[in-house]
């Protein structure tokens, strides 16, 4: 095995060595990228940023600022393989500080903006984070609190940076030195950062991407996605995100040279105004954004004719949906079916457009691996449908120090067991459709049912609980707890339930949508709670009840 980390399975050597020498891997790093592109061209904008007045920071001027927060970085005694968490808005210095980090081979841990302290806590304790960036209040929400709460109970958490006024921490701002030479910089097969995995189990797991497997991935989604230097990136969606991220994402844009806009949210309102005003030519939304924009664009106020591609990704995009996008937005759908542990799917621009609608696209790469197996992982025929499986130069092959999960999740040969349930086309398209592992995927935002039912067991009046998916027309599935309240438990109140959640510092979109009082729950032959019994009994009740247009 190669070493990205004695914290994570690497790729074997020849795999390692297939991949460079097929050219997907080319030896570069984040930092390395980033310097490339400020000599060749410092003076063209990289990042606009609206919020803070608008700010454009040129390629020359990001990376003169990372350099100059890398040596910050090292100078409080943050270095190579140390893990910082960072939780921050769709801001420029999003940017400075994660190639801050790539410079010196510090990992970020990639949180995003609606975690809370339950979510920050853990990737503080679990990661043993050095540092956790913040910005000071977003939305209203003051994100200094929740530092103190972390710091608190995280002995181990040195520093907490804040992007404008620290209140009882550090300003960012302060951290930044002269640049000085990086001690010992990170090679390209070694880690970037710990990316987050929707998850299916009690704590979210850790994904430990390297500099040459993710650049793969955004060279590889750049040819696939038409983005060169011409290109503007709108990033609607929270920035952190593997999707904005780097399908293409603004990292792919980045790399290509082209430009990023920031959009601070992504309803039409926001980013209308920006696609019209920055000629916004690529972005990236999950399915119920994609929705509203397209009813949003019938009312023509803005021109958004630069767009040339609109992607759809990390739920389900109906088909229904998908045939008003390019009557609605005159640009072409890319409809793209990815995953933070690496393979990426995309339709590609010139498929037929009932290809475009009707599938989540094909691999990134001819080195990717795909198999169709069945529940007993033999593999089915072509249009035969069953769990994905997959391998290749840009997916994993472990979590983050999770020797367990790992032995579950991965195939003996190193195959991701993905828990999605599809069939592949004789186009070699996959179509996604379902889902094996105990997820509910709440309009792309991820909830694993295992991490809701141990918080919701905490309860003192609950006895058990099944967390599930519920059908919705707006998010396409959302979370409905089924609790049995223990005998003897007073009445308990569904919105008590709801409250006991979100007391409990969670994400607000993991707070239950619905809860649901049963004496029992349906069995399965062999005694195991049915799940399949309780989506298709609460489906039912809400087409009972739910009266039809
Ligand atoms: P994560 O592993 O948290 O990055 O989430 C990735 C998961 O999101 C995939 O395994 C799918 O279950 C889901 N997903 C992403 N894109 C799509 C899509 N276009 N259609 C259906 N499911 C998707
Ligand atoms: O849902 C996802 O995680 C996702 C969707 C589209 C993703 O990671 C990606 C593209 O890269």
């Amino acid at each position: 095995m190669t070493e990205p980390t004695v914290d994570a399975p690497g790729y074997p050597a020849e795999f390692a060595e297939r991949y460079r020498a097929a050219g997907w891997w080319r030896g570069e790093t984040f930092g390395g990228m980033l310097r490339e592109r400020a000599e060749r061209h410092p003076d063209r904008v990289a990042v606009v940023d609206p919020a803070a007045g608008g700010r454009r920071w040129t390629y020359g001027e990001l990376d003169a600022r990372a350099d100059r927060l890398a040596a910050g970085f090292l100078a409080r005694g943050i270095g190579k393989g140390d893990r910082v968490v960072v939780q921050l808005p769709n801001i420029a210095e999003f940017f400075e500080v994660i190639f801050a980090l790539f410079r010196i081979g510090a990992l970020p841990v990639f949180a995003l903006p609606a975690h809370r302290e339950t979510e920050i806590r853990h990737f503080c304790s679990f990661t043993e984070a050095a540092a956790y960036v913040v910005a000071d209040v977003v939305e209203g929400y003051d994100y200094r609190v929740l530092a103190d709460k972390v710091r608190a109970e995280v002995p181990g958490l040195k520093h907490v940076l804040v992007v404008g006024e620290p209140g009882e921490h550090t300003a960012l701002a302060d951290v930044a030195t002269e640049p000085v030479t990086i001690p010992d910089p990170p090679l390209p097969h070694e880690l970037a950062f710990l990316q987050l995995s929707g998850g299916s189990t009690g704590v979210p797991k850790l994904i430990p991407r390297t500099h040459d497997d993710y650049i793969y991935s955004l060279w590889g989604s750049n040819e696939i996605c038409g983005v060169d230097e011409n290109s503007v990136y709108l990033c609607a969606l929270p920035a952190a995100h593997n999707f904005p991220l780097s399908s293409p994402g603004t990292l792919g844009a980045l790399y290509a040279g082209a430009r990023v806009v920031l959009a601070p949210r992504p309803s039409p309102d926001v980013a209308f105004p920006l696609i019209e005003r920055e000629r916004v030519t690529i972005t990236g939304l999950v399915p119920p954004l994609a929705l509203v924009w397209t009813e949003a664009a019938a009312a023509g106020d803005h021109d958004l004719s630069s767009l040339d591609v609109l992607l759809v990704g990390g739920a389900k995009f109906s088909e229904e949906a998908a045939r008003r996008v390019r009557p609605a937005l005159g640009c072409t759908l890319q409809q793209v079916f990815g995953m933070a542990e690496g393979l990426v799917n995309y339709t590609r621009l010139d498929d037929p457009e009932e290809t475009i609608v009707t599938t989540q696209g094909r691999p990134i790469s001819p080195d990717d691996e795909i198999r169709v197996v069945d529940d007993e992982d033999n593999d089915l025929p072509t249009g035969g449908t069953g769990h994905l499986l997959t391998r290749g130069p840009y997916t994993i092959r472990g979590y983050w120090r999770a020797p367990e999960h790992n032995a579950a999740s991965f195939t003996a040969d190193g195959f991701y067991r993905t828990g999605d349930v599809v069939r592949r086309t004789e186009t070699g398209h996959i179509v996604v459709e379902g889902r094996a592992k105990d997820q509910i995927n709440r309009g792309g935002e991820k909830v694993a049912a295992e991490e809701i039912e141990n918080h919701i067991l905490a309860h003192p009046a609950v006895h058990d609980v099944a967390v599930v998916s519920m059908p919705d027309d707006y998010l396409g599935e959302r979370t409905c707890a089924y609790v049995v309240l223990r005998e003897g438990a007073g009445p308990v109140k569904s919105v008590a339930v709801k409250k006991f959640v979100r007391e409990r510092g969670l994400a607000a979109f993991k707070v239950p949508d619905r809860v649901e009082f049963v004496a029992a729950f349906p069995q399965t032959g062999i005694g195991k709670v049915s799940k399949k019994d309780l989506r298709a009994a609460i489906a039912a009740q809400l087409r009972a009840t739910t009266p039809k247009p």
